[in-house]
Order: structure tokens, then sequence, then C-alpha cells
């Protein structure tokens, strides 16, 4: 199958240099093309598995991808898609970014083991020893002023404010593919559209910077669009927070429950922007959707298909089962460690380590505004512990009512989830 065709038909491409050039070039020939990741976080989030299983997508396709992770780059700070100015780490915060970024990408995309596998570069190789005297005459030449202030990344920061600093940042990105092109024969950069600008900027440099020379100078850029929600509101945020791709940070629960809230208008166009599954599977979870919503068949396939592929099969078994258990409110099969990534936005009350009646324990931990609402509670059969009701008025929690000796969930209601732990 055609590459650019099944992107096209996934609506991943947002826009091509050359279209016809570039399908010609991708027919003809395996070629070399790349992404760049900055440091700029300990993490990726979701909104870098679009780029990243595109490359995934042209190596499935039998080209040649590479991962760069931009540590040199990262030094400066990128201007597009943001309104101000970034904030500068130090050398030693954007080495640990980029040690835990290419560990990431690493983990999503076999790098450097498979047969044709997806390599990593690091501009910092190039960009650390650069002489202000080589970059000023060598790439700085190539760039008039009218030009870089013509890059929405400059314009749309002209009025704010910019600094020379990260005005001249698309000359580093812009050195990045000409290295690439001159010494991996790398034909195409993509990214997202954000990065149209510096893309182009690139193709541009090699251009100039073989003027002389013989050759046909034969380059592409390609973006992915920027994803959007039915309802209006930012893609990749799960209560205001972004779901990032390490667990420590978004746990894979919370990262399974993200998917499976997508809204019934968006879980295809996700489906065939962050998965593998064929467009012939996709074509029936469309009908699924349109036929028997309430069942959300295609949310829990796009969860089952993301946790698995970022996180991992164990994680996905585990992400269900909280789920399940939170459902069903049979509480007893989880483990302290699952109820500490189920029950992360709930309420939490730290108990004296003894014995406590239940009806103190309720207004405590202001489960129940008093004693007489915390009896009137009890008797209606409103509450349960661990998962189990409870009608006692004398009832005593012991540590029997700990889950592994950790944890107690007390619910009020049908849906109000307290967590108990101990001094
Ligand atoms: C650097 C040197 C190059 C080529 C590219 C770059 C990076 C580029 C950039 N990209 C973004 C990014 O985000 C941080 C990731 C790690 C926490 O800033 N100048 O580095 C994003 N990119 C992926 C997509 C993007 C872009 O990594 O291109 O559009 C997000 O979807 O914002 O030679």
């Amino acid at each position: 199958m055609d590459i650019l065709q099944d992107l096209e038909n996934r609506g991943l491409i947002h826009q091509t240099t050359d279209r016809e050039g570039l399908e010609k070039h991708l027919k003809e020939n395996q070629i070399t093309l790349y992404c760049g990741f900055d440091p700029t976080a300990d993490s990726l989030h979701i909104g870098h598995l679009v780029p990243l299983t595109m490359l995934k997508r042209f190596q499935q396709a039998g080209h040649k991808p590479i991962a760069l992770i931009g540590e040199g780059t990262g030094m400066i700070g990128d201007p597009s898609g943001r309104s101000s100015e970034r904030s500068l780490h130090t050398t030693d915060v954007v080495q640990g970014y980029a040690a835990k970024i290419q560990e990431q990408i690493g983990k999503l995309v076999d790098l450097d083991t498979a047969d044709n596998p997806v390599q990593s570069r690091n501009n910092y190789d190039w960009l650390g020893s650069m002489t202000v005297i080589d970059f000023l005459r060598d790439a700085g030449k190539h760039f008039g002023i009218n030009y870089m202030l013509a890059k929405e990344s400059v314009s749309a920061r002209i009025e704010k404010g910019i600094t020379f600093t990260e005005f001249s940042y698309m000359i580093l990105q812009s050195l990045d593919f000409l290295k690439l092109y001159e010494q991996e024969n790398c034909t195409l950069q993509i990214g997202g559209s954000d990065q149209w600008g510096n893309i182009t900027a690139g193709m541009e440099l090699i251009r100039r910077s073989r003027e002389n020379q013989e050759e046909e100078v034969k380059v592409f850029g390609l973006t992915v669009p920027l994803i959007t929600k039915a309802d209006g509101t930012k893609f990749g945020k799960s209560a205001g927070n972004a779901v990032w791709l390490d667990a420590d940070k978004t746990s894979p629960y919370e990262f399974y429950q993200f998917w499976i809230n997508t809204d019934d208008r968006d879980v295809i166009k996700f489906i065939r922007y962050f998965t593998f599954l064929s467009l012939e599977e996709v074509a029936e979870l469309e009908t699924e959707v349109a036929n028997r919503p309430e069942n959300r068949v295609a949310q829990k396939r796009l969860a089952e298909e993301m946790t698995k592929t970022v996180h991992s099969e164990m994680a996905l078994k585990q992400a269900e089962k909280i789920s399940e258990a939170l459902f069903s409110g049979d509480l007893k099969q989880l483990s302290a460690a699952e109820i500490q990534q189920g029950f992360k936005d709930v309420p939490t009350y730290q108990a004296d380590n003894t014995d406590i009646g239940l009806i103190d324990m309720l207004v405590n931990a202001s489960i129940s505004s008093s004693k007489r609402q915390a009896r009137e509670d009890v008797k209606n059969g409103a509450v349960s512990i661990n998962g189990e009701r409870v009608k006692e008025l004398d009832y005593i929690l012991t540590a029997e009512d700990r889950i592994e000796d950790t944890f107690t969930i007390i619910r009020r209601g049908k849906k109000k989830y307290f967590l108990i732990s101990y001094k």
C-alpha cells in the first residue's frame, strides 16, 4: 500500500511540499526521513504520539526513519506555536530530560534494534561544538532577515517580543536538516503543523548551500494536523492536566480512562490517527459507533490499543481490572497499588492507627456532616466499607478492614468514594 495514500486516508497529512514529487520520491526510493523532539520536559505526552507513530508508519512502509533528540536546540527553545519567550533550563536539566525522552522514544519505536530500526541522533553532537564564527558565516549568510521575519513563529511574536536567541532557533533546526541530508541522505522532515516554518527553512538552507553543486536537490517536508476535538476543548488534557506517557506522571489507569472517555464524534478519528488498525477494521468500528454507541466498543478498542503500546499488556489488564471494580463496586479484588492508581482523585483522610467506631470515622473524615447524619447514612444502607454494605451503627473499624494493611475505602451513596490511609 502506498504510504502517502494510507496517511491521506487516515487524515494524517496537513501539508506537504511538492506533493507529486514526494509521491514519486517515496515510490522510487527507500528514503531517510526525520522528526525532532526537543527535551523541554522530562516526558512526552500523548500529543507527541502522532509524529512518533508516523515514524513507525514510514518504517513499516520500508523507509528509514530517524528520531532526532534536540539536546542542542533544547538549549535554545523553539518559538513556534508559543506566544511568549521560554525560560532557559540549565545544561544538566536539558541533558537529564534528553536521556528520559530518548528512553521513552526507544520504548515506543524499537530504537536502533530491529533489522530496519528507527535510528536516533542527537543534535548536540554537531550543534554543541559549532563556533559562533562558523554559525554566522556558514549558516547566517543564507538567511535574509526579511525571510525570517515573515515566518509565523517570529511574526506572531514581534509585538509581544522575541529575543535574538529564539529568533535564531530556525537556523539551528535548518542546520540539522542540512547535516542529516549531507551525512545520511535524509530527504524528508516531518513534524506537527507548528513545524512547517522550520521545516521549509531547512529545505531552503539545503538548496542554498548546494547551489554550486551539480546535483539536483530533492528534499521535502510533511506536517501532520493539530488534533482537535468536537467539543472545542483542547486535546490531550484530563481534568486540566496533560496526559503524559510516563507512568509515574499519568498512571496507566488514568491513561486508559482518558481514551475510554473519548467523545463518540472523535473516537474514529483518533483510532485512525493513533493506531495501526486497518482501515477495514476502522470502518467496522465506525458502524458500531453509529448503530450501538452505548456499547462504546470503539472507545474500548482505542483505550486497549493505546494502553498496550504505551505501557504494556499487563498495565492494560490492571487498568481494566480497576475500571471494572470501580464500576461494579466490588473492590475486594484490588491490591493496594491498584487502589492507589484508581483512587488518585478521591478525597483521602489520614486516620490514627487504632480501632475506631464507624460513626466517628465518618465524621472525622468529613464523609458525613455530623454524627446524626452519619447514623442516618448507616441506617439507610448508604455506607459501604471496601465494597460491602455495613448497617450496624456500632461497627468498629479494625486492621481487618484495611486492604493490604494500607487502605480502607468507604463509599457513601452510589458513587462518592473516600480513601482512608493510616498514620
Ligand atoms: C528540533 C530540531 C530539529 C527538528 C525538530 C526539532 C524540535 C522542534 C519542536 N518540536 C516539538 C517538541 O516538543 C517537545 C517534545 C518533548 C517534550 O519544537 N523544533 O520538540 C514537537 N515535536 C513533535 C511535533 C510537534 C512539535 O517534537 O513536531 O508538532 C508536536 O506534535 O511541537 O532538527
